[in-house]
């Protein structure tokens, strides 16, 4: 549920791989994991033999939860490590790799690197063009829009699982969107699905914002990865840490200001940066994944080419935001999937049997409406800054 800012003692992290794909390798005191990341690194023994600390600890301020490894040199005594971690100093700072903030507070002497300014391996393998008539742009708020009611949603649209296999009967999708009361300033509940048409470059602007925005969500995507193009961050106080506003680069819509809109129908502030044409966007060797970090009170610019026809799933990677909604599917090229083949078996909708404490307790706070205050508490919790 929680990142976590792995490291270990005495020890660099070359970081060479993230979600499967090469990257030009860094070194680094740390780097910060979320839920659905995976990062591959290296670190060499060339330290004298003895056990050291291998750490992660989470982001909160104000509370410390730990998790710790032994990393155990052969020969070295069965006994726990008396290791520290590095002392970040102003004369020796750390690097810390995939930051969802762009800064630590200055006394910290920790210098953030974000995932966007890593840069893949293989140079052959580089992001489609935004060629005119073959190009779409999404703007997906992943957010807890309000105000009486917050559920986990894609620009106001809490996903409703269908009843039936989606591939194989389309038909039986009880509850699109076309026939729910979605809108700007809305909450609903349906199937949400995003149109892709097949052989196009995809542009998604994934944000973080509105009166909604919480801690930074780990956005996953099926049947693809995409390159990452460009971070936008909120501002941040240099001295101390603290959160001051929410990036200006996003017009929230809904005639409001960035903090009280839902922000469920995001642009750009700026509409020249539309059709591709956003400065900034990082087209040569942008690293590849297929999970990122949607920094809060910020945005994430993505790139695909709608080659897989399929419906994938979207969603953020903390367990309990997808399952309570923060969810969509991609719709990719729906006619160019192959028939189903005859007497597929078919099946009804669904109802879980015996629901789970879990499940119980997202129907409780559903019925009770108690969700936007405990969200509320989540979110100030999380969007404070390290310190
Ligand atoms: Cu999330």
């Amino acid at each position: 549920m929680y990142p976590y800012r792995i490291s270990v003692d005495d020890h660099d992290l070359l970081v060479i791989e993230s979600d499967g794909y090469k990257i030009q390798p860094v070194v680094v005191e740390s780097l910060i994991i979320h839920p659905g990341e995976r990062f591959d690194f290296v670190i060499y023994a060339t330290q004298p033999v003895d056990n050291y600390w291998i750490r992660g600890e989470t982001l909160e301020v104000n509370r410390r939860t730990i998790a710790e490894a032994i990393l155990r040199y052969k020969g070295a005594p069965t006994q726990n490590p008396t290791t520290s971690r590095k002392k970040c100093t102003a004369n020796e700072t750390c690097l810390v790799l995939n930051c969802p903030f762009s800064f630590y507070p200055k006394m910290k002497h920790i210098n953030c690197m974000t995932f966007d300014k890593v840069k893949i391996m293989t140079v052959l393998d580089q992001p489609p063009a935004a060629t005119q008539g073959k190009f779409q742009e999404h703007f997906l708020n992943f957010a807890f829009p309000g105000p009486d009611f917050a559920p986990d949603s894609i620009n106001g649209i809490a996903f409703t699982f269908p009843g039936v296999s989606a591939i194989s009967q389309p038909d039986g999708i009880t509850q699109p969107c076309s026939k729910s009361d979605c809108g700007e300033e809305k909450i609903c509940f349906c199937t949400h699905s995003l149109d892709l048409n097949q052989g196009d470059t995809v542009q998604m602007v994934i944000t973080n914002m509105g009166r909604g925005k919480g801690w930074s969500h780990p956005v996953h995507m099926h049947g693809h990865s995409f390159y990452v193009l460009k971070m936008g961050l909120g501002n941040y106080n240099h001295t101390t840490g603290e959160f001051i506003s929410q990036n200006s680069d996003i017009d929230c819509g809904g005639g409001k200001p960035q903090d009280q809109s839902m922000c469920n129908q995001p642009r750009w502030s700026n509409q020249s940066w539309s059709n591709g044409n956003v400065p900034g966007l990082n087209l040569k060797n942008p690293p590849r994944k297929d999970t990122v970090i949607v920094p809060s009170g910020g945005y994430v610019v993505i790139r695909i080419r709608a080659d897989n026809p399929g419906l994938w799933i979207m969603h953020c990677h903390i367990q309990l935001h997808s399952a309570d909604g923060m969810a969509l599917v991609l719709n990719e090229s729906f006619a160019n999937l192959p028939k189903v083949p005859n007497g597929f078996p078919t099946c009804g909708g669904f109802r879980r049997d015996t629901p789970s404490k879990y499940i119980k307790a997202i129907f409780y706070i559903r019925k009770e409406g108690i969700s936007n205050k405990t969200r509320l508490q989540h979110q100030q919790q999380h969007t404070k800054h390290p310190k």
